[in-house]
């Protein structure tokens, strides 16, 4: 709770209508997608500028008050959980796309702006933005940024990082900050940009971004494949990208299709089912010559790796396929999954792969656990489904304990503890996987100097000092 003098110091800053402390504001805008941490947010404040969010920062500077940055909260880590009675700042109406430069290709957006908004602005100007996620109807621009999103095209177009030419944001401190000026060549020094891009808001909060634009996306076919063991997945993975560039590479297994489909209520797409299904989509030629996918295809079936497939003949259909891998995550939520969300280096995948699989039937014999993810960039999304019988405390140690295990084999590989999902609160006493303990001191060192009353997120990416 808020002291009524940092109340009234705090409506001097802001207008009282966008100060929100009523209960279902505060559980709304207290949590993000996970589902682990009780939401306690002490207020939710709604700034209208980068005046008000400069004017807020140094408010909770003076009051010692932390801040939790807040934009479509769909985070899978609770990075925008306000559990400790910080004050959340939402970027929902900070939303105005206002400046594109056709000649640059640039088109700067404040950061609330929707991901799908920004998508569909970049589709009237006859470009693409080309970071794309199940959740890019909700997810705000800024949020992408401070989680450097990644998604299902990372195969062809990286992350959100790749597509950042500048960036404005207020530090924790308080400081403007202009990174970058959206310019392509810029060897001035240390580049801020990219330190706030993943910075999951624990050194200041990004108010505003030039975003980068492409050529639309060439036509393209979209196939769902059956695959039986998931080694040749990579086999398959080769196949296609040795003929043809390929825009996204997906996979999932037939659990997490059996969920899909009984959620949508939709009929399998192929005869046969199989224990993983490959969803890949590639560049056609110029001409729309679907040879070469045919012949990729024909290989697949050959060698033994692909068993059935279905090439999708219209858009609607192209589209119902991807509803498949897309669906998944929101088809098992009432389930209270515990995710893992880990990556390695794509050619030790099978053999990474073979000993996950070894040790998740050893060690969860008794849960469902599901997979799927960006197989194409290394990145798989485990998924532990929580017995409807089990307390949700109970459940999470068991998979904790687990963890270890799987965390253990991660560091082996010299993978990620997180791939694409940020570190936040749920996987913050991870970090060491992947991160040296040099690392993290430098990381602390970091947030020190932006931040230096740790007002920013505090406890998120990095535990609480002391
Ligand atoms: C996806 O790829 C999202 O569908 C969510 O990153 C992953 O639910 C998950 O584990
Ligand atoms: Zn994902």
């Amino acid at each position: 709770m808020l002291t009524s003098p940092q109340l009234s110091a705090l409506q001097a800053i802001i207008p009282a209508e966008r100060i929100h402390c009523d209960a279902d504001s505060l559980d709304r805008y207290g949590q993000d997608w996970t589902r682990y941490t009780r939401p306690q947010a002490a207020a939710v404040v709604f700034p209208l500028s980068i005046e008000e969010v400069q004017a807020v920062v140094r408010w909770a500077n003076a009051q010692g008050v932390a801040i939790v940055p807040s934009g479509g909260r769909t985070g899978l880590s609770g990075g925008a959980v306000a559990a400790q009675g910080e004050v959340v700042l939402s970027f929902e109406r900070m939303n105005r796309i206002d400046q594109f430069d056709p000649l640059a290709r640039t088109v700067r957006c404040q950061a609330g702006v929707v991901t799908a908004a920004l998508q569909a602005f970049a589709q009237e100007q006859g470009l693409l933005y080309p970071v794309d996620f199940a959740s890019s109807g909700s997810s705000q621009i800024g949020g992408n940024i401070a989680t450097n999103a990644g998604g299902i095209r990372v195969v062809r177009y990286g992350m959100t990082r790749d597509w950042i030419a500048g960036l404005t944001v207020v530090t924790g401190s308080g400081e403007l900050l202009q990174c970058n000026l959206g310019l392509n060549k810029n060897n001035s020094g240390y580049d801020f940009r990219h330190l706030f891009i993943g910075s999951e808001g624990t050194l200041g909060l990004v108010v505003e971004a030039t975003v980068r634009l492409c050529d639309p996306a060439p036509p393209s076919a979209v196939l769902l494949l059956a695959v039986p063991q998931l080694p040749d997945i990579m086999a398959v993975f080769h196949a296609f990208r040795s003929r043809l560039t390929l825009q996204a590479f997906e996979f999932f297994s037939d659990q997490a299709l059996t969920h899909v489909l009984a959620a949508r209520q939709a009929q399998p797409p192929l005869a046969e089912r199989q224990p993983f299904y490959v969803l890949l989509e590639c560049e056609l030629p110029p001409s729309a010559d679907d040879a070469p996918v045919l012949q990729a295809f024909e290989h697949c079936l050959e060698q033994g790796w692909v068993v059935d497939g279905v090439l999708a003949q219209s858009q609607q259909q192209a589209r119902a396929l991807w509803r498949l891998r897309e669906g998944i995550s929101a088809a098992i939520t009432p389930r209270t999954p515990y995710k893992n969300d880990i990556a390695v280096v794509i050619s030790r995948l099978p053999d990474f792969v073979s000993w996950l699989q070894a040790l998740l039937a050893r060690d969860y014999p008794d849960f469902e656990v599901l997979w799927y993810g960006h197989i194409g960039d290394g990145n798989l999304h485990i998924n532990v489904l929580k017995p409807e019988s089990w307390e949700l405390e109970e459940f999470r140690h068991a998979c904790e304990a687990v963890n270890k295990q799987v965390f253990a084999l991660v560091a082996e590989f010299a993978g990620s503890m997180s791939a694409e999902h940020g570190v936040g609160l749920l996987k913050r006493d991870y970090l060491g996987v992947t991160r040296s303990a040099a690392d993290i001191a430098l990381m602390r060192g970091v947030k020190a100097v932006f931040d230096p009353n740790n007002i920013m997120n505090p406890g998120k990416l990095l535990r609480r000092a002391g």
